[in-house]
């Protein structure tokens, strides 16, 4: 079990059953004037996709401060060839008059939404990274207003994770929503996690 809570930002994982390790992980990196958020999930379960997670989280903090999604999100397809690849969805966003705006990229089987007064489901790309991806996808444009949130889940969460999200008063802690969401709507066949960020 991982957590990582905050003000803004909460992840919550959990293993696939029978497993003691899992292949899913976030990266987080606050820099001056932005943060970069990315979830991972490592093709499988079981240590062979934990040691993929480790890899990729590897390569997101060597790359220089200021590295776009999309080109962060090749310099992974480019570290994980040879391995059995992984999802992923890596977003950029500075605050600006208004919220968070800047962009993202998500190949595979991975979910991202900005729930606020209504839930925005945001396209995500064929593929698997460091396997097969189309190079042609660029970044697409993201946005998180004031009092939104923002939610990346694995694939070890069902596709009707969604569904009930809702901006409940009584869940003060983004980690506290995002734990609901693993323990509500897990798998138990894949290692299940999410990363929660309330714009403020
Ligand atoms: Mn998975």
């Amino acid at each position: 079990m991982i957590r990582l809570s905050g003000d803004y930002l909460g992840y919550f994982a959990l293993p696939c059953l029978g497993e003691v390790v899992c292949g899913d992980d976030c990266f987080i990196r606050w820099e001056p004037d932005r943060m970069t958020v990315a979830l991972i999930d490592g093709a499988g379960h079981g240590p062979a996709a934990r040691e993929v997670a480790d890899l990729a989280r590897d390569v997101l903090s060597q790359l220089s401060p200021g590295e776009t999604p999309e080109n962060s999100v090749q310099a992974l397809h480019h570290r994980l060839h040879g391995t059995l690849g992984a999802a992923v969805v890596v977003a950029s966003l500075s605050l600006d008059g208004f919220g968070w705006v800047g962009s993202y990229r998500a190949v595979g089987d991975v979910g991202i939404v900005v729930a606020g007064k209504e839930i925005k489901r945001m396209p995500v790309g064929d593929g698997i990274v460091g396997y097969a991806m189309h190079s042609h996808q660029s970044a697409l444009p993201l946005e998180v207003k004031r009092g939104e949130m923002l939610v990346l889940v694995s694939d070890g969460l069902k596709a009707t994770v969604f569904d009930s999200l809702v901006l409940d008063k009584m869940e003060r802690s983004p980690v506290e929503v995002a734990r609901r969401l693993v323990f509500e709507h897990k798998l138990d066949y894949d290692d299940s996690s999410c990363l929660v960020f309330f714009a403020p």
